[in-house]
């Protein structure tokens, strides 16, 4: 188990809130992939959370928690992803939230353990785009500047493209990750299958699948090899 996410090439986020079979979870965690990420955008509670750690704890597999709420922040994951929303004008989305939980937990966290992510929302039909109210009417120069402004000067080591629930479009993808020199270019949206795993993975770092996973397990799984071979 590599747990440089520098090293990742794909990962399975799977949502607390959703349900999914004992069976269904054995094949993902055991697909080969690099991580499963857990994390969503609605209805994420500590309880859920935790149901779905041990339940993923039973494969030896990495398991990153990509925090939404400060309520479900939940001890025992590998690594924990903060996204930080570069496309929104709600300050509680960039540091807001952020300086609340670290006021609760700051003394406690193992820094070592937490990856900030540079987060960029480009569908604006997603539910995270509705909740962070972000505004994802970007050309390719504003998505390349979001994505520079990460790499450059913030120094984020993860920029992360999400298009959550709809397949991107992938050349202002290509742009974006053109203009990145050190952080590493997560791309999530609409992977339905082992096609657009590889068109993703030609400009992305690692790719990201969720919803897939959920609606056809079998195509969610080819996009492990597709990327990896
Ligand atoms: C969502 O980026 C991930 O946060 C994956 O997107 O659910 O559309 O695969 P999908």
């Amino acid at each position: 188990m590599e747990l440089d996410i520098r090293k990742w090439k794909h990962v399975f986020k799977l949502d607390p809130d959703r349900t999914l079979s004992d069976e269904a979870l054995e094949k993902v965690c055991q697909s080969g992939t690099d991580a499963i990420m857990v994390g969503g955008s609605s209805g994420v509670t500590f309880d859920n959370t935790v149901d779905l750690l041990s339940r993923i704890r039973r494969f030896a597999v990495n398991c990153v928690l990509e925090i939404s709420v400060a309520e479900a922040i939940v001890p025992g994951f590998d690594l924990y992803l903060i996204p930080v929303v570069l496309n929104t004008s709600d300050g509680q989305w960039i540091t807001g939230f952020h300086q609340q939980a670290i006021r609760e937990y700051g003394a406690m966290i193992d820094w070592d353990t937490v990856i900030p992510e540079g987060y960029i929302i480009m569908n604006e039909q997603s539910t995270v785009a509705a909740v962070t109210g972000a505004d994802s009417s970007l050309d390719d120069k504003d998505l390349a500047a979001y994505a520079r402004m990460a790499d450059k000067l913030f120094r984020f080591p993860v920029v992360y493209i999400e298009y959550s629930g709809r397949f991107g479009n992938i050349d202002l993808v290509k742009k974006a990750s053109q203009v990145l020199e050190e952080a590493r270019l997560f791309y999530g949206g609409g992977i339905d299958g082992p096609d657009k795993a590889r068109l993703a993975a030609e400009c992305a770092d690692t790719i990201v699948v969720g919803n897939i996973i959920y609606d056809d397990l079998e195509a969610a799984l080819a996009t492990v090899e597709a990327v990896k071979s």
